[in-house]
């Protein structure tokens, strides 16, 4: 079909108000559209360089994450059909670098009873004997969401390119008995082995508005019955993609699911569907009683803290006992219309992955790029020691903007100047909102202009703003993508969040992934992730500059600044 008749065609189905479907808790359902064959134009502005995405259709979640004999696992919630959400089996791509990517057929698609009506999200666990297990959701035919078994067909293929389902599927389901919400019920966790040798599970669920992480426990794998208790719940409505897993309190290794011990903490992360926010708690799991509970200060929910305040939902991470480092994957959903979308014949890429780890404080996570990633550095720049001025804007070229790394940090001298952070303003993202890159200050906003057209009339603004606070200075770290592109159409939501950094001793570090279409930022070292979804219609490769600001009016030191082009990464 044309696109103009796909787009009259969608709006038309707007306009009766047929054919979108709220799917209770879960995707927009675009009926109509769900047949439709991509036939995605030759000019793709936004396609990624090295940004995880198949060559067309609609992606979401990564699932089952791991790495089987060196190779590393990926797959993910897939419409082979279209731009749309639907369809949905498990495409599957492997990698040994993280970086580059080979696609292999689907390895999951409905066949069974059990999951003839969508094979939905989930996670791999290593079973003894080092051999990989996928407990998955399926839809059955009544709609119900209940949990599946595969295992792989061949130990001895690397890649894992068949799976076979278990025969005893669905192993957890809805019953008259548990009273288990027959739509709210899906996305199992990587299970871990208790002290008793039973593996547990968790399940994403609801009741009403109450969230909970419905616990099931097993001899074998296959027998699984219903804990009395959840692991938890919170009043932060319905579950999604649970994770949940330890943490060392010393350095940044990561260790396997099942370790429990003095020296770990645990971290419960869910992806909450009312907001579509990654948030997640650090607490303590007794696993005698099995439960879990979150230390003192550590917020439920949106005002709590997330592993990224851009877009960024429905992640999962795995241990990798290869490099000894626990890694985390993430949905970044577009912030286009779906109309574009289906012009475009693509929808949705996966974050870069990031090793992630505790906090010196305890009280949270940090991310990072996983190291892999630098291999693709190309055409290297660098500055050091260069003072920015109140209201000024230097150019850096040199790099491809479009498809580039940038790290940059700040030194500020003078605090005195810094503005009083009010009471109120307690919500990071409104108040990035309400001070957006182009309202000028005392100490900020400086920062990065990336995804720039030459005139600026174009530009995402990742950057810092410094507050006198109560009894400490405060970071606001912000991604503005108010001027981000010209075609309105899409969702230019200004993101923020406060920084735990103390600026008086440390200089204040930024690193931006730019990749055509996304900013990935890392404020403070990882302490804060923002990812950007953009569609610059100026600043579109060749033609995307990038720039340093400083439009507060206190002088600012970039201590160094290295940025480097990016190579295109083989990806599918
Ligand atoms: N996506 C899957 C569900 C999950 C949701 C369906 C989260 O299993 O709850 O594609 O994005």
């Amino acid at each position: 079909m044309a696109n103009s008749n796909v787009a009259f065609f969608f709006f038309f189905a707007l306009l009766i108000g047929h054919g979108i479907v709220e799917l209770e808790a879960s995707h927009l359902v675009y009926k109509h559209l769900l047949g439709l064959l991509s036939s995605a134009p030759a000019n793709q502005p936004y396609r990624t360089g090295y940004h995880f995405q198949p060559p067309k259709n609609w992606i979401n979640d990564p699932n089952g994450v791991m790495i089987y004999k060196g190779v590393y696992h990926l797959f993910y919630q897939y419409n082979p059909k279209g731009a749309v959400w639907g369809n949905i089996v498990w495409a599957h791509s492997t990698s040994n670098d993280l970086v580059n990517w080979t696609p292999h057929e689907p390895a999951i698609f409905p066949s069974q009873p059990s999951d003839i009506n969508g094979c939905w999200s989930g996670s791999a666990t290593i079973l003894p004997g080092g051999k990989p297990a996928i407990l998955y959701t399926g839809i059955d035919p009544l709609n119900r969401q209940v949990q599946n078994l595969a295992i792989p067909k061949n130990l001895s293929d690397p890649y894992l390119r068949e799976w076979v389902k278990s025969t005893k599927n669905p192993l957890m389901q809805p019953t008259a008995q548990n009273q288990i919400n027959s739509s709210s019920f899906r996305d199992p966790t990587t299970a871990w082995l208790g002290p008793d040798n039973k593996w547990r599970v968790v399940i994403g669920s609801k009741v009403d508005q109450l969230g909970l992480a419905i616990l099931y426990k097993s001899k074998d794998f296959v027998n699984w019955y219903q804990s009395k208790t959840p692991l938890h719940s919170a009043n932060t409505g319905m579950w999604e993609c649970p994770d949940f897993y330890p943490v060392p309190i010393h350095g940044q290794n990561g260790v396997d699911s099942s370790l429990k011990g003095p020296y770990v903490k645990h971290v419960l992360k869910v992806s909450l569907d009312n907001t579509r926010h990654d948030c997640y708690t650090i607490g303590s799991y007794d696993n005698v009683k099995d439960i879990y509970k979150p230390d003192e200060g550590s917020v439920e929910g949106d005002s709590g803290l997330r592993y990224d305040y851009g877009k960024y939902y429905a992640s999962k991470t795995f241990f990798d006992d290869f490099k000894n480092r626990r890694i985390l994957t993430g949905w970044i959903n577009e912030s286009s219309s779906v109309a574009d979308d289906i012009k475009k014949g693509w929808s949705g890429v996966h974050a870069t992955p990031r090793k992630i780890w505790l906090a010196r404080s305890r009280k949270q996570l940090v991310q990072w790029p996983v190291t892999e990633i630098e291999k693709l550095r190309t055409n290297h720049i660098s500055l050091a020691n260069k003072l920015l001025k109140g209201g000024s804007v230097i150019e850096f070229s040199g790099v491809t903007a479009a498809q580039a790394d940038v790290e940059v940090s700040f030194e500020i001298k003078d605090f005195e100047k810094a503005e009083v952070l009010e009471p109120s303003w307690t919500n990071p993202q409104l108040l990035c909102t309400r001070m957006g890159a182009s309202v000028k200050g005392s100490l900020g906003p400086f920062g990065l202009l990336v995804l720039a057209s030459e005139g600026l009339k174009e530009r995402t603004a990742v950057f810092f703003r410094i507050f006198k606070g109560h009894n400490k200075y405060v970071v606001l770290m912000c991604s503005d993508q108010s001027r981000s592109s010209l075609n309105q159409d899409n969702d230019m939501t200004t993101y923020g969040a406060f920084l735990d950094v103390d600026i008086r001793h440390h200089k204040l570090s930024l690193r931006s992934l730019i990749d055509h279409s996304i900013v990935e930022s890392f404020g403070g070292g990882g302490k804060v992730c923002i990812t950007s979804r953009v569609y610059p219609t100026l600043a579109i490769n060749k033609a995307a500059r990038l720039y340093a600001f400083n439009y507060g009016s206190q002088s600012i030191k970039i201590s160094k600044l290295n940025a480097w082009s990016m190579k295109t990464a083989k990806i599918n």
